[in-house]
Order: structure tokens, then sequence, then C-alpha cells
């Protein structure tokens, strides 16, 4: 695998990230209310009808050729997928809405790619694996319980309304985690390991809440 066709453009966003980092202390955007999970708009997010692009500030290119998956931790039999392995695991497709942590939602975004629960039946987690960490081509890791990433709406997915997920959007293929805040859902996703013990990832060790439900509001970590 050729690591080096990576083309890593861009520059890490520090001031950005200063003030995520800030809101976090601040708790910027709480409203202090909670809502039921069928209320479709979670509290605090107003609708918006394009598609911001949020990240680091680094949005990896990575050639076909040189893309590889690697599931791998506690599981029975980790994979390193090419991207033509990849693509003829069984395709689901789905339709979800978006909840982004910076207060804007997004409805009916259709996906299409492959359902975590395949991956999992694929790789099959041993007993004593609990957590799922993501770890993507531009340095960025975020965790979830393995109970959300084995969510029935989990998916890996390189589709986004019926083109390919653009590279600023975390192409060729990135995490859609539709019932936890959108930071969850990692772009370029390079490495998924099973773990038996949980290891925060980028934002939740900087205040951002380590589970992220957006109907309970968890938008930060209420230890700060
Ligand atoms: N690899 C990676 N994944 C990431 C991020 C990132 O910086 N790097 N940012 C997260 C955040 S904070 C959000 S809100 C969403 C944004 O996805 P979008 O740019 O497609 O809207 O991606 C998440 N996944
Ligand atoms: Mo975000």
């Amino acid at each position: 695998m050729a690591d080096d066709d990576v083309t890593l453009s861009g520059e890490i966003k520090g001031k950005l990230i200063d003030s995520k980092q800030k809101w976090a202390e601040e708790g910027r955007l709480l409203t202090g209310k909670t809502a039921a999970p069928s209320e479709r708009l979670p509290p605090g997010q107003r609708l918006v009808e394009t598609w911001p692009v949020l990240d680091l500030g680094i949005q990896p290119e990575i050639p076909t050729h040189a893309w590889r998956l690697f599931i791998d931790g506690e599981v029975e039999t980790p994979v390193a997928l090419k991207w033509d392995e990849f693509k003829k695991l069984p395709q689901a497709r789905l339709t979800t809405d978006i909840h982004c942590v910076t207060a804007w939602s997004r409805y009916d975004n259709r996906w299409e790619g492959v359902s975590a629960r395949d991956l999992i039946a694929l790789v099959k987690p041993k007993a004593e694996a609990r957590h799922v960490i993501f770890h993507s081509y531009d340095t960025y890791k975020t965790n979830v319980p393995l109970a959300d990433f084995a969510g029935d709406d989990v998916m890996l997915a390189w589709s986004w309304n019926d083109t390919p997920i653009s590279r600023e959007h975390g192409g060729p293929l990135r995490v859609v985690i539709p019932r936890l805040y959108f930071w969850k859902s990692a772009k370029w996703i390079k490495r998924i390991e099973f773990s038996i013990m949980d290891k925060p990832g980028f934002w939740e060790v900087r205040g951002y809440h380590n589970y992220g439900d957006p109907w309970r509001e968890q938008r930060y970590d209420d230890e700060i």
C-alpha cells in the first residue's frame, strides 16, 4: 500500500479548533432542553438546505489504488480492504438526517454504501469488544460504543444524493451515524478499531461530549 500517494492538502485550522474548544468551555448554543427522539429536529438546531463543510482543515486526496480500509483490534478476522473489495460487499441505501453540534441540521440525505452490520459480521468482534474507534486519513479520531456502531442506520458511505461523496465531505468513504452529532461520523475513514477500552477522540478530549446524543443536547462534556 502506498501511503506516499495520499496527498494531505490544506492547513490545520488552529483558530477554528481553539474557538470550538472555547465553545465547549462556555457551553455555547446550549438550550438546556431535551426532546423526544420522535421529534425530528433536536433542541437548539436550525435547518439548512446546503451542506456545510467542517473539518480540521486537512482534506486528504486518496487515489483508489492507495486506499485501504483496515478493520481490526478485538476481532476474530481483521481485514485490510482494497477499494474494489469494499465495493463488492453488499451495498445498502438509506436516507437520514444530519445534526451537527454547531447547530445546523440537514434533512433527507440519501446515502449509499455498506451497512456497519455487514462489516461487523465480516470481522466478528470478540465478546470483550465494547467500543469502536475511527481513525481517518487526516489523523482525526472519534469514538462510539459498539452498540451504537451496530445500529441498523449506520453506514460506511461512498455516495450522497446519487453522486460519489466529494473529497471535502470525506470521500472516497466516510462513516454515517445519524443518531449522534455529526462529529462522530468520521470523514476519510482509514481504520475501524474494535476495542475493549474506550479511547476519546479529537473533539472528545477537547471538551466535547463522549457520547453526543443530539436529542439530549449532549454537546459538551459535563465535567468542564
Ligand atoms: N476525518 C475527519 N472526519 C470528520 C471531521 C474531521 O475534521 N476529520 N470533522 C467532523 C465534524 S466536527 C463534522 S460536523 C462532520 C462534518 O462533515 P461535513 O464536512 O461533510 O459536513 O465531519 C466530522 N468528521
Ligand atoms: Mo462538527
